[in-house]
């Protein structure tokens, strides 16, 4: 019984550790601005920019962005690295 405790603890551990590699990297909402280029926003809160050619931006933490529905956006973070990694990541123009 104890031992059968035990493997249960043991695999739902690697399950866990194998969600935390780059969960924090998922995106989750990404907000197309008026000068349409776009800010992608992560799990943790930190903010990426993309070009509307689809390349990785660099905007400083603290700029504050207009949407393209008018709203105002305040940068946080500068994570240019991770929007280069991104997947589904727009295509650059031909
Ligand atoms: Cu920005």
């Amino acid at each position: 019984m104890f031992k059968k405790l035990l493997v249960a603890a043991a695999s739902s551990m690697i399950a866990l550790s194998a969600f935390a590699v780059g969960a924090n990297d998922e995106v989750l909402n990404s907000i197309e601005l008026k000068d349409g280029s776009t800010v992608h926003i992560f799990k943790d809160g930190k903010m990426g920019m993309e070009d509307r050619f689809g390349r990785a931006v660099y905007m400083a933490a603290g700029h504050v962005m207009e949407t393209k529905d008018g709203k105002k956006i305040t940068m946080n973070g500068n994570e240019t690295g991770r929007v280069d990694r991104l997947p589904n990541k727009s295509q650059p123009a031909p």
